[in-house]
């Protein structure tokens, strides 16, 4: 058993200890919780649900990711999700996520400010890249991180 396992009861990580005296787990609540604390959870409801959206999306594709990358045992298996991945699952939510902030003003997914999402969005994308192949660097990831870390570090 890991040590994280032993600290909390869903034995899993992320968890966030809040004031020595709270244990946040899930990554998705996490994410909303510091969104919401430091005022990036959009400008209104509609925004704020805006965001769960697109984080919504993004852990459907951490899945489709995670039966690539936690396929340990069946090489086979594992090759053809990581290739499934590159063709099929990347290219159709790149291409969706980078209209979306185009079509947004290039600079964040919700509304005119930055939000939780953006930054959770990027993260997992950060992670595709990172895992599973570099041929992201070429495709609209690329673009995509282009505008995030121009929105991060432009705040
Ligand atoms: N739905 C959870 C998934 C958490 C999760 O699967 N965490 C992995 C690390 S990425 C873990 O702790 N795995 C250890 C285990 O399952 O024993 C979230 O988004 O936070």
């Amino acid at each position: 058993m890991g040590s994280y396992q032993r600290f909390h009861r869903w034995g899993k990580l992320p968890v966030l200890e809040i004031d020595g005296k709270h244990q946040l787990s899930q990554s998705h609540a996490i994410s909303k919780y510091l969104g919401k604390k430091f005022n990036l959870d959009g400008a209104d409801e509609l925004e704020s649900a805006k965001c769960d959206e697109y984080v919504g999306v993004a852990l459907d594709m951490r899945t489709e990711w995670r039966k690539y990358w936690f396929e340990k045992e069946d090489q086979t298996k594992r090759e053809n999700a990581k290739t499934e991945f590159i063709t099929v699952i990347a290219p159709k939510y790149f291409n969706r996520f980078s209209k979306i902030l185009e079509d947004n003003g290039g600079k964040y997914l919700v509304g005119s400010g930055l939000t939780w999402a953006d930054f959770f969005v990027a993260l997992f994308f950060e992670l595709f890249e990172d895992t599973v192949d570099k041929i992201f660097s070429s495709h609209t990831l690329r673009y995509f991180n282009s505008k995030t870390t121009f929105t991060l570090s432009h705040r």
